[in-house]
């Protein structure tokens, strides 16, 4: 895991992007983003057990994998969203980029590889990409239902339930 500033600069989304500004993991635990690294499946199934994650299962995101749909895929996991739920991603395999927005609303953009997991907390604006390797394998854990649905940000979403309880418990 590498997290640092994002450069803002124009450029495939796929790159590195990065400013050279590092962030610390405990600025992201900050914005109630959590950073966990698990060489043992055995680990995953202890925090799974903790924090009631009851469900998982297994995405590949890679041209193989996904054929026709794979660019628009990429684009689509790369609109700035949020959901009313954590997105919990334990990277099995490969790298990827997901970009959280700050406090003063910049983006940071975290490098993650396998045995690498985050936890982004429900309400967060993020976006995901792939890196020009193209191929991410990942495990994806949920406390019950699935709700993956993305809320893209706009002035609706910005008053959304779940984004106003984010806000709160960071202190705005
Ligand atoms: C998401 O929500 O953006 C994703 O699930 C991306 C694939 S997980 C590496
Ligand atoms: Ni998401």
């Amino acid at each position: 895991m590498k997290a640092y500033w994002f450069d803002n600069e124009a450029g495939d989304q796929r790159e590195f992007h990065d400013s050279g500004r590092e962030v610390s993991e405990e600025y992201l635990n900050k914005l109630g983003v959590l950073y966990y690294r698990f060489a043992d499946e055995k680990d995953i199934d202890k925090l799974a057990t903790d924090r009631s994650y009851k469900n998982r299962d297994v995405i590949t995101v890679s041209p193989e994998k996904m054929g026709d749909v794979y660019e628009d895929k990429v684009k689509s996991f790369f609109y700035e969203h949020l959901h009313e739920d954590e997105e919990i991603r334990y990277i099995r395999d490969g790298s990827g980029f997901f970009d959280v927005r700050s406090e003063g609303d910049e983006w940071i953009r975290v490098y993650l590889e396998k045995d690498d997991l985050l936890i982004l907390p429900a309400g967060i604006y993020h976006r995901f990409t792939t890196d020009s390797k193209n191929y991410i394998t990942a495990m994806r854990l949920f406390k019950e239902d699935p709700k993956w649905t993305p809320l893209n940000r706009g002035p609706e979403v910005d008053v959304n339930p779940f984004r106003k309880e984010y806000l709160q418990n960071r202190g705005n």
